[in-house]
């Protein structure tokens, strides 16, 4: 037990080279310093690249440490991680990096020296550092403000999904890249769908991006589709006209499926020799009612399967374990989805840009 022990916050970023691994080796390297402990860390993000916006994208994580040092000394122990990771220094801000270590938060401390910011001086404006952040800490608050981070958090959502794609880039304050390319484009690499054979059982793979069209949404699905293996459950949630089913029909591109995907519908596509098989079902939940219904009656009574959705178990979907199972729902999966499972919420309508915010959902 160290004493004057304080809890701290701290951004892993990579955008080059093995992202995963040097992220993993600075989580290590961190949890492993003198006078640092690791507590926890969230799911591993696939982001779009911030501030500017012509470099990869980024893989993010965040990880709670508890401390002894004081936060000058952790600077040093991040700064000296980064070096040994073979992170150079250029003169342009928010370039690419192989390997980059934030202090978010270091207890409720506020700070403004030279050296160091805390909070650290965008964390309010960013999405890729608040989710990991409030995935394992949700009930965190601005030491300055006192505003929750999840508060903040939203107000970031419905400003990024209201501003057009141009707009993004003037948040950044030098407005860094005018002609940026679209943040999510089919050029995004698949998840690095094993991220999860890290040590910490913490570092569970996640994804974060944005899209501004149905077809970059069906593109990043398809890219996405390329980490998975048979016996996948996918689970879609979004409000209707969120575009789980442009996802859906990205998903079934990418596996390999042909034929339509529409909505509404539950679609149980056939079995093609050698290809993973995706089934398809829509669960709608209409504002208002309480029990999972197809939104569309009438389409739904053309179809043989029970209208009943929600008395359908998984095995009435997974006759082969070759199959990825595809779930839409538009407020509440059914109850009878257990872990383990992809859950991929799609935040925004209208003709505005879309979060993709995917999740591994594990048993415990
Ligand atoms: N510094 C002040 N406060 C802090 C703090 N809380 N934590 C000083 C760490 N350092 C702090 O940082 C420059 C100086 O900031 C340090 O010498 C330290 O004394 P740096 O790491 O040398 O340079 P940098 O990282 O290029 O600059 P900057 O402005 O810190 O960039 P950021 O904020 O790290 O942004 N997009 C996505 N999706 N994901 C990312 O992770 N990262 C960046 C880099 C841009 N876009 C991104 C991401
Ligand atoms: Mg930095």
């Amino acid at each position: 037990m160290m004493r004057n022990e304080t809890t701290a916050y701290c951004l892993l970023g990579s955008n080059l080279g093995e992202r995963m691994t040097l992220l993993r080796r600075a989580g290590f390297a961190l949890a492993g310093a003198e006078g640092v402990e690791l507590v926890r860390a969230s799911g591993v993000y696939e982001t779009a690249p911030w501030g500017k916006m012509d470099q990869p994208a980024y893989l993010n994580a965040v990880l709670e440490l508890k401390t002894s040092l004081a936060p000058l000394d952790l600077l040093d122990c991040c700064q000296d991680i980064e070096r040994r990771l073979g992170r150079v220094r250029g003169p342009e801000r928010w370039a690419e990096r192989a390997i980059d270590l934030d202090i978010l938060l270091y207890g409720r401390e506020v700070i403004r020296s030279e050296r160091l910011v805390i909070p650290h001086e965008h964390l309010h404006d960013r999405a890729f550092a608040l989710v990991p952040l409030l995935e394992i800490a949700p009930d965190l608050r601005d030491p300055a403000s006192n505003r929750l981070y999840a508060e903040v958090l939203r107000g970031l959502d419905s400003q990024v999904l209201q501003e057009g794609s141009a707009d993004q880039t003037s948040r950044a304050p030098d407005g860094a890249s005018a002609a940026a390319p679209p943040a999510v484009s089919s050029g995004i690499s698949p998840l690095i769908a094993k991220a999860g054979s890290i040590a910490s059982p913490l570092f569970e793979t996640a994804f974060l991006a944005r899209s501004d069209s149905p077809e970059e949404t069906e593109d990043f699905a398809e890219a996405f589709a390329a980490g998975l293996k048979g016996g996948e459950v996918v689970a879609l949630a979004g409000n209707l006209g969120a575009g789980k089913t442009c996802f859906a029909r990205g998903l079934a591109r990418g596996l390999g499926i042909p034929g339509p995907i529409t909505s509404p519908s539950y679609v149980l596509v056939k079995s093609y020799e050698g290809r993973l098989t995706l089934h398809h079902a829509d669960f709608y939940r209409l504002e208002g009612s309480s029990t999972p219904s197809t939104s569309s009656t009438a389409r739904a009574e053309r179809l043989p399967e029970p209208l009943d959705l929600s008395s359908l178990g998984l095995e009435d979907y997974l006759d082969n374990p070759a199959a990825v199972v595809l779930i839409e729902w538009a407020d509440r999966y059914p109850q009878w989805l257990e872990p383990p499972f992809w859950l991929v919420e799609i935040t925004g309508a209208g003709m505005g840009p879309r979060l993709l915010l995917g999740r591994r959902i594990e048993l415990s």
